[in-house]
Order: structure tokens, then C-alpha cells, then sequence
């Protein structure tokens, strides 16, 4: 199960018989870019002592984001899912090989697709893998360390270039702590190699867990599975895209030049995967999580920020999510237009024809109802609305003034009184006397517009 690399898969003999090509200082290994396996002596040196590179990102690493609490498996076996590789019983090494995977020289191949567990033996010690990717796909790489604030494993992926036997790296993912890391890219056709160092700590027993993941269809902004790969985008954002697979996480990094009052909104269309967002402050910190069709609508203070999307279960390349940040434009709260949508009155209500149109019949109380808008036709919330009339006895003015609700709703309660019954209508049976009193809706400037002009105020019947 673990085969030592052979020249024969790689056909480059030499990578057997030269050193690692990390140098160690007391604590801390020294990650190198591009050194020539061959020529390891003088490449060392330079590089060892010039590793800001690196110590530079591993300041970026707080986030302390983990899978969960569970921990390691031992031996190969093939990733069924995410709950799969992180749910993996803990066991401990037995029958290891005889050479220790410390260097790439001494790496173990692995398959796409399985899920590996290894040990590290001493602080700074490092584990190495190397795998064949056959085809241009995505591939993400996964390590989960043993549960302990002690212990903090970083992993990288290189590329061996065959015309200059170099181990290119492609990404790294140091979170600090006991954090889990996460990487992918775009792989191109050939030979991978994997490294895992411990930064602090060790575990002899808890193995870490290891596995590469493939997609062959993922969205455009892949590779973007840690926080080092974020997308960087500047005061809005607007992303369609899709998790390729259980494991995918698309992290975006959003700057606000100035406090902005806006709204992040999340939508997942697939069926097949329930995804959520994090968001993240400049520190790393959690500020919210949004699940399917949640927003978040506040003012951000100006900074940094970042949002990770994730699955929970499921993943679905081929249905896109949308989470967008945008500006919330303020709305016109002036109010110019109103629909009345009922007129309900103590007794003697109804919507009828009296032979001067249809109208709201009311008697000595009336509420009238309806929704409030502005001239671009959007509800207006929270604003106060007035509606009244004038009845025929002594020209009384009844009105009153009502506030709308969050959706523009608003509900107006009157007092009439009685009406003179100057207009008559005879159905046969009685007569019914009755006033035209007019109606008419007032907000902010004065008057304006509604559906409704004119009521028929009831003031008694008489039998025929
Ligand atoms: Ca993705
Ligand atoms: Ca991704």
C-alpha cells in the first residue's frame, strides 16, 4: 500500500540518491521553492536562510477552521465523503514500512481518491507523498492533524518538472494551531508531490489524515480552497459558482474601502448539495454564517473580510450558488401613491353599486387598508400615511393618520359618525338613504394618488 517511489514511474533515477530538499533550523523547517534536488548543497544554504516567504504566510494562518473534533484514520481506504474522511476511527501505525517517508526521495505514492493515515514521529519532522495525476483536473488536497493545540501540521503540493527536476510549488496551506489544511489547484498532467512538516508538536500515536480529491468540472475561480487562495474582490462582489465536490470550499477576500452599508445574500439552486457561508473579519473571526436564501443587511465597517463557502453534504458541480455583496441603496421613502385594498366599517359594509359606480359602503366607523408606495412602485416602509374624508353632517372633516409597516402595509382607523341621507336608492324591497362623501389619502407633501376617490356613507333604509 505505501510503495516507495520507484524511478521507474517518475524516470528520474537521481531523485533516489540526492537529499531532502528542506533544510531544518532548530524548530522551524525551512520550506524551499524550486530547488534543485541535484543540487542541494549550494541551493540550501541561500534558501535556508532566506525563508520570509514563507514565515510571511504562516502569519496569515489564524483562522483556527476545522473540520471537527474527530479524529484520524490509519490505513487507506476510499473516500466515500466528507463525513467518510472525517468521522475515520483513530488507529495507530502497525507494520510501518521500513523507510520513513521523510524526504521526497523517500515519498510514498497514493491514489486520488483514498484516504491515508501517517504519524510524525518529532517536532519538525516531515511526511512525503507523491501521485500521478493523469489528466488536467482539479484536485484538492486534504490533511487533517490530530486534535491537539500542541500539534500544528502544514501541508504543500509541488509539481515535479520534469526538464528541471525541481519540486515547483503549487500551494500551501499553514493554518496555525490545530487546524486542519486544505489546498487544491488546477493539476496539469504528470507527477505530484505532497509535503506535511510539523511546525510545532508531534503525535507518535494520532495518526493525520491525508487525501487527494479529484473533480473533473469546477467553476472558474478554482483553485480557491484556503484563505491563501482567495479570490480578492473590492467593495462588491457578485460570484456564481459551484461546489465540484464534498471537500470544495470557495473562499473570496472582500476589501471595503469605507463603511458601507450593504447586504451579503446567498443562494444555492442545487438540489444535491446543502452548502453554507462563513463570513470572517479582518482577524479571522467568525461574524455570521448564511445558510441557503439568507442575507446579511448591516453597515461593514471598512476593512477586510472573507467568505467561505462550504458544504455541509452534497456537492453538485453542475448547479451553481450566488453570493453576492453589494451597496444597499437607499430607498425613495417618499410616498406618492397608495392602493386601498379593503374599507371594512361597523355594519352595513361591502363593495357595491348604489348607481354612481361601484364604491366601499361604510357607516360610523371605517378602517381602511392598503399598501403605501413611492414613484419608482417599491412599498414604503415605516413612514406615516393619512386618510380621510369629509361627511355630509355639518361638513365634518374625519381623518386620521396611520404609519406603515415594514412591507408598506398600512391599516387607518376612522370615526364618521352618521350620514344625512341625501341620495336614495330603492332595491324593491326598501329604500336605502345614503351620502357621496369623497375619500382622499395624504402623506408627506400632501395629497396623493389612490384608487379610491369616493365612499358611499350608509345612513339608515326604510321598507317599501
Ligand atoms: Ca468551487
Ligand atoms: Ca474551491
Amino acid at each position: 500500500m505505501k510503495n516507495r517511489i520507484i524511478a521507474t514511474i517518475i524516470g528520474m533515477s537521481m531523485m533516489l540518491t540526492c537529499s531532502p530538499v528542506f533544510a531544518r533550523d532548530n524548530t522551524i523547517v525551512k520550506h524551499v521553492n524550486n530547488v534543485k534536488l541535484e543540487d542541494k548543497s549550494t541551493e540550501l544554504s541561500s534558501k535556508a536562510s532566506n525563508s520570509d516567504m514563507f514565515k510571511t504566510k504562516l502569519k496569515l494562518g489564524k483562522p483556527e477552521i476545522k473540520f471537527n473534533e474527530n479524529s484520524l484514520k490509519n490505513v487507506k481506504e476510499n473516500v466515500k465523503s466528507k463525513s467518510n474522511f472525517l468521522a475515520a476511527d483513530n488507529q495507530t501505525t502497525t507494520g510501518s514500512a521500513v523507510t520513513i517517508n521523510d524526504s521526497p526521495n523517500n515519498a510514498y505514492t497514493i491514489d486520488i481518491g483514498s484516504i491515508y493515515g501517517d504519524s510524525i514521529t518529532s517536532e519538525g519532522a516531515e511526511r512525503w507523498y507523491a501521485f500521478n495525476n493523469s489528466f488536467i483536473q482539479k484536485l484538492t488536497v486534504i490533511m487533517q492533524a490530530p486534535n491537539s493545540t500542541n500539534i500544528d501540521y502544514d501541508l504543500y503540493l509541488f509539481k515535479y518538472n520534469e526538464q528541471t527536476n525541481d519540486l515547483d510549488l503549487v500551494a500551501d496551506s499553514l493554518y496555525s494551531g490545530s487546524a486542519n489544511e486544505h489546498l487544491s489547484t488546477i493539476g496539469q498532467k504528470g507527477i505530484y508531490f505532497i509535503g506535511i512538516n510539523s511546525v510545532k508538536g508531534f503525535d507518535d500515536k494520532n495518526q493525520f489524515q491525508l487525501a487527494v480529491m479529484s473533480s473533473d468540472k469546477y467553476g472558474s475561480n478554482e483553485p480557491d480552497d484556503n484563505i491563501f487562495q482567495a479570490k480578492e474582490y473590492a467593495n462588491s462582489l457578485s460570484i456564481e459558482d459551484t461546489i465540484d465536490n464534498e471537500f470544495d470550499e470557495d473562499w473570496s477576500k472582500l476589501q471595503l474601502n469605507e463603511d458601507t452599508n450593504g447586504i451579503l445574500s446567498f443562494q444555492n439552486s442545487s438540489s444535491k448539495g446543502d452548502y453554507e457561508v462563513k463570513l470572517y473579519d479582518e482577524n479571522r473571526s467568525l461574524i455570521a454564517t448564511l445558510k441557503n436564501n439568507n442575507s446579511l443587511a448591516k453597515t461593514f465597517p471598512k476593512g477586510i473580510y472573507y467568505t467561505r463557502v462550504l458544504s455541509l453534504s452534497g456537492a453538485d458541480p453542475d448547479a451553481t450558488y450566488k453570493l453576492k455583496f453589494e451597496k444597499k441603496v437607499p430607498i425613495d421613502s417618499n410616498i406618492t401613491r397608495a392602493t386601498i385594498t379593503n374599507i371594512s366599517t361597523n355594519a352595513n359594509g361591502g363593495y357595491m353599486d348604489y348607481g354612481y359606480g361601484k364604491k366601499w359602503r361604510v357607516y360610523y366607523e371605517m378602517t381602511v387598508q392598503g399598501t403605501a408606495y413611492n414613484k419608482a412602485g417599491i412599498p414604503v416602509a415605516n413612514q406615516p400615511i393619512a386618510a380621510g374624508t369629509v361627511v355630509r353632517l355639518n361638513n365634518k372633516p374625519c381623518n386620521q393618520t396611520g404609519m406603515t409597516d415594514a412591507n408598506g402595509n398600512f391599516s387607518i382607523s376612522i370615526h364618521l359618525g352618521p350620514a344625512v341621507g341625501e341620495y336614495s336608492f330603492d332595491n324593491r324591497i326598501s329604500t336605502h338613504y345614503y351620502d357621496i362623501i369623497p375619500f382622499f389619502m395624504v402623506a408627506g407633501n400632501g395629497e396623493i394618488s389612490t384608487n379610491v376617490n369616493s365612499l358611499y356613507h350608509f345612513a339608515y333604509s326604510m321598507y317599501n
